[in-house]
């Protein structure tokens, strides 16, 4: 240990000039009582986590149930990210786009300046030196988060690579993201400490895009807090990958692996609540039981064109910040093994016996539990007033390496080549089970119009359609048209772009009921993926694009008629009009950066949908007919 500032002890293996600097600032301003290095050791975890046991923070779950477990109960103003509280602070309002918040980034310095002065004092400073994506790879990157949260540490100790080796690979000069974090609750003398210290009134989650710097204040939960997540590997990532000539993306990774033992990986990108980290995991139905889907990522991909052009994907993350309700042995059960030991859960209920539990959990819902809130909850009283035990965005963090299914390449510092990207949403009419965009602009187009129907009243009018580009609309760090111009950028600049889809399992019939059963039974809709990017399946082509026949999808074993397969498939001229048309709302809100590709994708899209949906179904009669 070398003292180089006042009160503040380094260790000899941070050398990083610019480093020292900062924290100084950091330290003079926040006022902390003590700074601790973090070194990323199991030591280290287990100890801040005895320390959370001791403050109320955490409840170490019953180790014959859930090993090595623990619980926390977040304040009820904390729950989730804070989308109207998260601000782009580029120089120039223009950069930030219309779809982000922005502040001009002199002013809220000032403000936040104002709020970080002794925010810090009688906590601990903790330095989380870490890296998104493997250490060493071309494609990661490293952080240093600065907070005053030991919550903040355990869980950036799971979802990212943290600790010593950092500072090497960051050396005397090396670049990396600077992450300032603080609750926003300091203790005056004497003043006892809550379990979930937060700022109940201010928070701000902000981004200087040039800078690579970001400030956030007030929430201890998910997002707001774990700054390497949507904070960096999103937001500050899209700009580096703007700037570099690469991809940061809401998107899944998986690997499948035919029968023949061919190896494909594809990424998929969904708006919240499509059920991506149950996709990511999927498990094939008995019929395609020769099929292997391995996982490499759940919600983030960093995806850069290698030296031949091939665009390469990593996970940035090492861990996974799932949604807990819903998450069951039917709908996610490698997820279900995962989290069995070694988990860290926030907001979901506890059990008499020790144990977790949330809506959608397989089997009877316990007789009596405390809700995540700590008050008793049992059936009876959820009905009489309609209180869940879990929070709806109560969540699990937990290391990639529990998954039972977890990519052996996941690690792989080269990345997995990308075949196929996908994008979906949660569409109760109109959009087809699966369509191949007929090439790389009009792929983009797709991912651009994306959309779900809203479930919760959350975001306006319930079955309204919210359009959500690529899934990237809160995450995207600069001007969205900006950010289609460099997805075009891309296909133009690489040999062979990988083959783009869309899809949507959400499909219903006129009496409101799914026609698609979804989850594992999706394996029959990426096979069709797979053997299209690989030229072994058959399509016929539609205003979309590509769409399969009947005959052209693996549907063995399921029970599901050609009448209702077509439900599935139609494409309804005037609905389709009347759908591309609605796209002049995003197109006119993004118009002076909008590509003008897209305005004539838009006609040309128009155009195609002359056809009546009985010519439709004629034309596809007719080549049936031709295939037999
Ligand atoms: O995750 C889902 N997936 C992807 C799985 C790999 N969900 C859950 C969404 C909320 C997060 C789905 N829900 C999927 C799906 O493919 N499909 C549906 C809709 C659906 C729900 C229930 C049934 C069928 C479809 N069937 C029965 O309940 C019997
Ligand atoms: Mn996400």
């Amino acid at each position: 240990m070398t003292e180089v500032m006042a009160n503040v002890a380094v260790p000899n293996d941070v050398r990083n000039k610019g480093f020292k600097t900062w924290l100084n600032e950091v330290v003079e301003l926040c006022k902390p009582d003590a700074v601790r290095f973090c070194d990323g050791s199991q030591e280290e975890y287990d100890e801040l986590c005895e320390l959370m046991v001791q403050s109320g923070t955490f409840k170490r779950l019953n180790p014959k149930k859930r090993p090595n477990s623990y619980l926390a109960w977040s304040d009820p103003s904390d729950v989730a990210r804070v989308e109207d509280r998260t601000f782009i602070c580029s120089r120039r309002k223009q950069d930030a786009g219309p779809t982000n918040n922005w502040v001009d980034p002199k002013e809220m310095k000032q403000t936040l300046t104002k709020l970080y002065d002794g925010s810090m004092r009688g906590r601990t400073l903790y330095v989380v030196p870490f890296s998104m994506g493997p250490i060493g790879s071309p494609i990661s990157k490293i952080g240093i988060e600065l907070t005053d949260s030991p919550y903040v540490v355990v869980n950036m100790k799971i979802m990212t690579r943290m600790g010593r080796k950092v500072w090497e690979v960051l050396g005397e000069d090396g670049e990396y993201v600077k992450c300032l974090h603080s609750l926003g609750a300091p203790l005056l003398e004497g003043q006892k400490d809550v379990p979930w210290p937060c700022n109940p009134k201010e928070k701000y989650i902000v981004h200087f895009p040039e800078e690579r710097l970001i400030w956030s204040y007030g929430s201890g939960y998910g997002g707001n807090a774990l700054l390497g997540k949507k904070c960096f590997a999103l937001r500050i990532a899209s700009v580096m990958g703007r700037d570099e000539g690469w991809l940061a993306e809401h998107m899944l990774i998986m690997g499948a692996e035919s029968p023949e033992g061919e190896k494909t990986f594809v990424a998929a990108a969904f708006p919240s609540a499509c059920g991506k980290t149950n996709f990511a995991m999927l498990v094939p139905p008995k019929e395609l039981s020769g099929w292997k889907i391995t996982t490499i990522g759940d919600d983030i991909a960093w995806i850069k064109p290698d030296e031949n052009g091939e665009l390469r994907a990593i996970n940035p993350e090492a861990g996974f910040f799932g949604v807990a309700p819903g998450t069951s042995y039917s709908t996610n059960p490698n997820m279900m093994e995962a989290i069995k030991a070694n988990t860290i859960f926030t907001n979901v209920a506890l059990t008499p016996d020790g144990d977790v539990w949330w809506e959608g959990m397989d089997g009877e819902p316990p007789a009596e539990c405390l809700d995540w809130q700590g008050q008793k909850w049992t059936p009876q009283i959820a009905k009489e007033t309609g209180r869940t035990a879990a929070h709806p965005n109560a969540r699990f963090t937990v290391a990639a390496t529990q998954c039972p299914v977890i990519d052996k390449d996941w690690e792989n510092p080269e990345g997995v080549p990308i075949s196929a990207f996908i994008f979906g949403g949660r569409r109760a009419s109109n959009v087809p089970l699966v369509y191949q965009a007929v090439n790389w602009n009009f792929g983009v187009y797709l991912a651009a119009t994306i959309g779900s129907e809203m479930t919760a009243a959350a975001f306006g009018k319930i079955g309204q359609v919210r359009r959500d580009p690529f899934a990237m609309l809160p995450f995207c760090g600069y001007h969205m048209g900006d950010y289609f111009n460099h997805w075009l950028q891309i296909g133009r600049s690489v040999p062979v772009p990988p083959r783009i889809f869309g899809v949507n399992w959400f499909r219903k019939d006129e009496n409101g009921k799914f026609i698609w059963p979804g989850f594992g039974e999706n394996m029959r809709v990426l096979k069709w993926i797979i053997d299209r990017v690989r030229g072994k399946a058959s399509a016929i082509e539609s205003p979309l694009g590509w769409m399969p026949r009947y005959e052209d999808i693996d549907l063995r074993g399921l029970n599901l008629s050609k009448a209702q397969f077509n439900k599935l498939m139609e494409v309804d001229r005037e609905a389709w009009k009347q759908e591309i048309l609605s796209h002049e709302e995003l197109f006119e809100k993004l118009y002076d950066r909008l590509p003008k590709e897209f305005i004539l994708m838009r006609e040309l899209i128009l155009s195609s949908l002359w056809r009546s949906p009985e010519k439709w179904e004629l034309i596809h009669e007719r080549y049936v007919e031709e295939a037999n």
